[in-house]
């Protein structure tokens, strides 16, 4: 055991553009609710003295999304308190790459390192056998760490604390109690580092449905495990003594969480009797517009924004994917009473189901274009990432599948199409963010918020943000940030550092040529909110997508679908037209 000081430096890695530089930037949008947990399980160990009362147990917070890691100064801190070790946490699949990265300079330097998140829990829970790059982390000294920590983290401690860590820990069948669990919890200055300030928590982990290409439920499980309401209300206050009161909810279907309505019913308690200015964002499935009160109160708690898993409109790809609750003939409906309510839907549509091709995808677009009232559509590739059933049936069958996890970000064609070549997919993915974010669509968004009474400045910032964010800085909404920042010397190994001679004039023109389009774009969205917000009678727009569903039919997508939906489904029934 050590005495007197042990340092734990924990840090949540990004991963690589397309250049091998480390996606990172001045503010980042979303905070990482994995750095939370594990920093707050850490937290509540230093206060219980659980290395013994002569051991102040010191923590440090990154996310490497906000932060350029100092590898040398975190050695030297290590060093200088006489112990610790490095935890990179909440390592997704594409941040494994950049992980062992990180792991190997500490290695080098003789720091304990350990690995936890989703691809060492989702490639345990699902593999025959561990993989490669989890093999080549263990010879490296690595100690991984798969499942979930709450509950466990002393022990934990203890053994990395004794030098004698297990080369691995699988608590995969042994999934703990959320109630009265640890709070998610981080410093101030690591959450003034998020756009916003935004903090985190889980309101509950698992879920019920049973999709394909879905990594939580293997993980996590598919029973609702959750918080209590007082232990929602206790992070909020923790969080509001430090000036925060925004949250990113992070279950990742919160209408499936056995325990909303007293987690809702305790935020509209603090908002409305005790003044917290709570702002929430919640994901939610597309069936939860049918739980009596859920919107009106997700509204009524701060709810500002949700992220709906849409996925597709095809009922052949949703069947296929196993997404059977998603009905289609409900989604208008759904989309209406969120708007009614003022709050923003985003909306993830995948691309490249086995039945899609570049003609079905360009036409699905410009049905839900016209059709539903969305406004952010985020689009992402069917990827078989591991944790997922997809995953574990391609690597059993042999298929071949891309060797890099870098590329495991949902930005990139990791397997064959069935009908689509690697070229023509990525080129449906560019083209669906041209197609969706297409000035004549901008505009039609922008009016529908106004008519709704939806912040127009809100939706002008977010629809500019998710425009842009591939189009402009090559990555997904849901990794971008402000100022984009590429340090020289953290590049991917297997490329070369640039001479500063050549770096830093191309670093320049690159800088400014990212800022003149992302000041081009602000100016061209600005001009349509403006000339739309002038124009007289425009809270009275109307079109279809705002049209309540009526009795006799739903959108004209369910016609163009009525012969793929299968008869026990439960759709209204249609008269079946050819598809276009
Ligand atoms: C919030 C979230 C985000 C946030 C923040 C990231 C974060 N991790 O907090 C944002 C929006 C940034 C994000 C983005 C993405 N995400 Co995300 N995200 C999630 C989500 C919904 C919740 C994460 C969370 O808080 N989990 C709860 C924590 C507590 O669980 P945990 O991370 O496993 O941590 C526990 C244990 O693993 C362990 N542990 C973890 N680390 C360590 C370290 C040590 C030392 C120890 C001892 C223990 C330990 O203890 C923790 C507490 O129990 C998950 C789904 C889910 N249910 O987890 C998806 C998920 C992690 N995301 C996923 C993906 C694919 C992405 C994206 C790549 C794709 C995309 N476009 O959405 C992007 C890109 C991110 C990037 N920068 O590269 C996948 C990852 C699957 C995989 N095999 O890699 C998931 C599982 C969802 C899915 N689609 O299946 N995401
Ligand atoms: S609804 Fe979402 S969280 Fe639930 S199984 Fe499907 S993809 Fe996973």
């Amino acid at each position: 055991m050590p005495e007197g000081r042990f340092r734990i430096i924990l840090i949540k890695p990004s991963h690589y553009d397309a250049d091998g530089y480390v996606i990172q930037w001045w503010r980042s949008t979303i905070p990482s609710n994995s750095l939370a947990s594990v920093h707050g399980l850490i937290a509540e160990c230093a206060a219980s003295q659980a290395l013994g009362p002569d051991v102040a147990i010191e923590v440090e917070a990154y996310d490497e999304c906000n932060t350029v890691i100092d590898v040398k100064g975190a050695i030297r801190r290590i060093r200088e308190a006489g112990g610790g070790f490095v935890g990179l946490v909440g390592v997704q699949s594409n941040q494994f790459p950049r992980a062992l990265d990180l792991a190997r300079q500490f290695r080098r330097a003789d720091i304990p390192v350990a690995i936890g998140g989703f691809h060492v829990s989702g490639c345990v829970a699902m593999l025959p056998e561990l993989p490669p790059d989890l093999k080549g982390a263990i010879e490296l000294g690595i100690t991984l760490y798969a499942g979930e920590a709450e509950g466990r983290m002393e022990v934990f401690l203890r053994e990395m604390a004794s030098g004698t860590p297990k080369p691995i820990y699988n608590y995969m069948d042994d999934l703990p109690e959320m109630r009265a669990a640890t709070y998610p919890i981080l410093p101030r200055e690591t959450v003034t580092r998020i756009a916003g300030h935004y903090a985190s928590f889980d309101a509950g982990r698992g879920c019920p449905f049973q999709c394909s290409f879905c990594t939580i439920i293997n993980v996590q499980g598919r029973k609702s495990r959750y918080r209590t309401a007082d232990d929602i209300e206790g992070i909020v206050r923790a969080n509001a003594e430090r000036g925060i009161t925004r949250f990113f909810v992070t279950d990742d279907n919160f209408a499936r969480n056995k325990n909303w309505e007293p987690i809702l019913d305790r935020l509209i308690e603090l908002r409305e009797k005790e003044g917290f200015r709570i702002r929430l964002m919640l994901q939610v499935d597309t069936l939860c517009h049918r739980i009596p009160g859920f919107i009106e109160k997700a509204a009524r708690a701060g709810c500002t924004a949700v992220f709906i898993g849409l996925e597709n409109i095809n009922p052949e790809s949703l069947m296929g994917a196993k997404k059977r609750q998603n009905k289609i003939w409900e989604y208008r409906e759904m989309f209406l009473a969120w708007r009614q309510a003022k709050v923003m839907t985003y909306a993830g549509y995948i691309l490249g189901f086995p039945t899609d091709t570049p003609e079905t995808i360009a036409r699905d677009i410009e049905i839900i274009k016209k059709e539903l009232p969305i406004e952010l559509l985020e689009f992402f590739f069917l990827t078989p990432l591991p944790g997922s059933e997809d995953h574990k049936n391609l690597f059993v069958r042999g298929v071949p599948m891309d060797p890099d996890m870098n590329n495991y970000d949902l930005e990139h064609a990791c397997t064959a199409h069935a009908t689509m070549s690697k070229e023509a997919w990525e080129r449906v993915y560019a083209d669906a963010w041209e197609r969706y974010y297409s000035e004549d669509h901008v505009e039609t968004i922008m009016r529908r918020a106004i008519a709704s009474g939806i912040s127009k400045r809100k939706v002008f910032d977010a629809v500019t943000v998710f425009s842009g964010a591939v189009r402009i800085e090559s990555v997904h909404p849901l990794q971008f940030g402000f100022v984009r920042r590429k340090i020289r010397t953290q590049r991917r190994p297997e490329l070369p550092i640039i001479n500063p001679l050549v770096f830093y004039p191309w670093r320049v023109i690159d800088f400014l040529t990212v800022g003149f389009k992302w000041w081009r774009l602000i100016r061209r969205h600005r001009a349509i909110m403006n000339r739309i917000a002038a124009e007289p009678g425009a809270e009275n727009y109307i079109d279809e997508a705002l049209q309540p569903v009526t009795t006799t039919g739903a959108a004209d997508f369910v016609d163009l679908y009525a012969d793929r939906i299968p008869n026990t489904y439960g759709a209204p029934p249609k008269q079946p037209v050819a598809a276009a």
